[in-house]
Formats: C-alpha cells, structure tokens, sequence
C-alpha cells in the first residue's frame, strides 16, 4: 500500500475563537483549531480555511474567514493552525457556525478525503453588517423654539434626540456636529442622546448626528435640527428702558457689536435725570438769593429811618 498523509480535525475542543459578536469588515477576528495527519507520511503546505456556515455543514460555497497554510505535518504529528484579521466586509448579517476545512483545495492526497472538516457546534458567532437607523425625533429644550424656524429669543439652545435603532446589536453612540456648515461633520462622540451647546452669535446653526452601534457600523450624517437665531433690529420706536431688560446684549457697555441708535437714547435718558438734579439746585440757589437780597434791602431802608 501506497504511503499517504491523512489530515484530520483533532477535536473542536482545542478550537475556538475570540469574540461572539462581531462587526462585518470592522472587528478583529481570530480563529484557531489543531490538525493531525493520520497518515503513513507527511504533508506540506496544508491550507486550513476557516469559514461562517448558517447550517453545521461546511463547504467551499459557506462564507471564507480567511486561511492559514501550515508548512509541513510529518506522519501522527499535530499542529494548531490560526487566523488573525479584521472580520471580512462581505459576510452578510446573521448567526453563525465557525468552521475549518482542511485542503479545501483538495491539493494533498489522502487515505480519507471525507474527514477535513469540523465546526464549533456549541456556540454561534453573531455577525452585525448593518448600520444603525439615527434619531427620528430632536427636541430643542430651552424655551420654545422650532427647527427652521427664525427667532429672537434663544440663543443657548439644549437638544436631546430619540428613536435611534439598531439591528442585530445596539446603538452604541453618536458623532456629533454643531455649527454653520449645513453638511458639517466631526469626530466628536457622544454616547447619551442629548447635547448642550454653548450660547451663540446671530445665524443659523446645524445639530448633525451620525449613529454608531456597538460593533462600529454607522450611519450616514443627518440634520436633526435647524437653529436659527437673529437678534431683532432695534428702531426708533423701541422704548430703551425695556431694551435695556429685555436684552442684557443691547447694554452699551457689555455689548461688543453696540448699537448707536440704542447708546443715543440711553445716554439722553440718563443726562435728563441729571438735568433735572441741577435745575433744582439753581432753583435753591436763585430763590435763596432773591430772598437775601429783599431781606437785605428792608432792612437798609429801615437802617436810615
Ligand atoms: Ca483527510
Ligand atoms: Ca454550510
Ligand atoms: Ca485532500
Ligand atoms: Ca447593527
């Protein structure tokens, strides 16, 4: 009889993998089982192809892992074979069997063809290919405002979002964007559904979010909410003193930006109050003289008598 290589599976016990969920084309995967050959001599160059099967029956039409080539197995020698990468972007959503079958290829004769693949059967690798839905709903929480909608009053806005959706795992987070750009994007994350900007100059400013779920599929970008904000144009008919309440920004002094028409009018308002302190004054003063100097003349005249 003819001396020949045997290879078989030792068993799937010795084989296992790293993760039990993985992100398709984003998560590292790693892969490992043991071999022997059976047979009266040895083999070389032996691929081990590790592959994900939906059912316990592995062949080359399953979905390819990848491969590890195992240079030389002498006659009852046993070796482990492993494969480390990122988990291939082609394999679509789903539970799965990890497997291995060796000389694939069938490239090496053997006493047995029949015997070249084993599965781990007690376990499933779940497989996440699809993104994350994003948020269907925003909510701008300081005051009352509305996206796309022009006003006056806010210009701190608080936005917190809900809705967002994920298949096979979670929703792990979101990228986040805020600013004039109405496609902007960023690497800001967060993973609470909310976030708080700080107070804003006149325009119109773009609340973007891209989901992420836990294996890192994304979204694509989207704009939850349109900010725009403007503060009114003071005219002549505006009364300073409420301005002056209503608008801490139209203040002279804190006001970078100021507003002349405003400035005029405070001012004048101010210079009369002052106006009028004086006038009393003069007021006293004259009197008190005028006084003095009839007092003054009654009694000269009243002197000489
Ligand atoms: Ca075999
Ligand atoms: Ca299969
Ligand atoms: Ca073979
Ligand atoms: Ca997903």
């Amino acid at each position: 009889m003819t001396d020949k290589p045997d290879l078989v599976s030792e068993y799937n016990q010795l084989a296992g993998y790293n993760t039990s969920i993985v992100g398709a084309g984003l998560t590292e995967f790693e892969a490992w089982c043991k071999i022997r050959n059976l047979g009266t001599s040895s083999a070389n160059n032996i691929k081990v192809s590790f592959y994900a099967s939906k059912d316990t029956t592995f062949t080359k039409a399953d979905y390819l892992i990848g491969f590890d080539i195992i240079p030389s197995l002498s006659s009852t020698a046993s070796k482990e074979s492993f494969w480390s990468g990122t988990f291939p972007d082609n394999i679509p959503s789903g539970n799965y069997y990890i497997g291995w079958i060796i000389d694939a290829d069938n490239s090496i004769d053997e006493f047995n063809e029949y015997n070249n693949y084993n599965f781990i059967w007690y376990s499933k690798l779940l497989v996440d290919a699809t993104p994350p839905l994003n948020p269907t709903e925003c909510v701008q929480l300081n005051g009352t405002t509305e996206s796309n909608i022009l006003q006056d009053t806010i210009n701190n806005p608080e936005f917190s979002w809900s809705g967002a959706k994920d298949s096979h795992t979670d929703v792990a987070g979101y990228y986040y964007y805020w600013g004039e750009d109405p496609y902007g994007t960023s690497t800001a994350f967060t993973n609470l559904p909310s976030y708080d900007p700080p107070a804003i100059n006149n325009g119109t400013y773009y609340m973007r979010v891209c989901t992420q779920d836990i294996v890192g599929n994304i979204a694509s970008w989207t704009t939850l909410y349109i900010f725009k904000f403007e503060i009114k144009i003071n005219n002549t008919n505006d009364e300073p003193v409420n301005d002056s309440i209503d608008n801490p920004v139209d203040d002279p002094v804190d006001d970078p930006i100021d507003n002349p028409v405003d400035d005029i009018e405070d001012e004048t308002n101010d210079s009369i109050n002052v106006n009028l302190e004086e006038n009393l004054i003069v007021e006293f003063i004259i009197i008190t003289g005028i006084l003095g100097l009839l007092v003054f003349l009654f009694l000269k005249v009243h002197m000489k008598r």
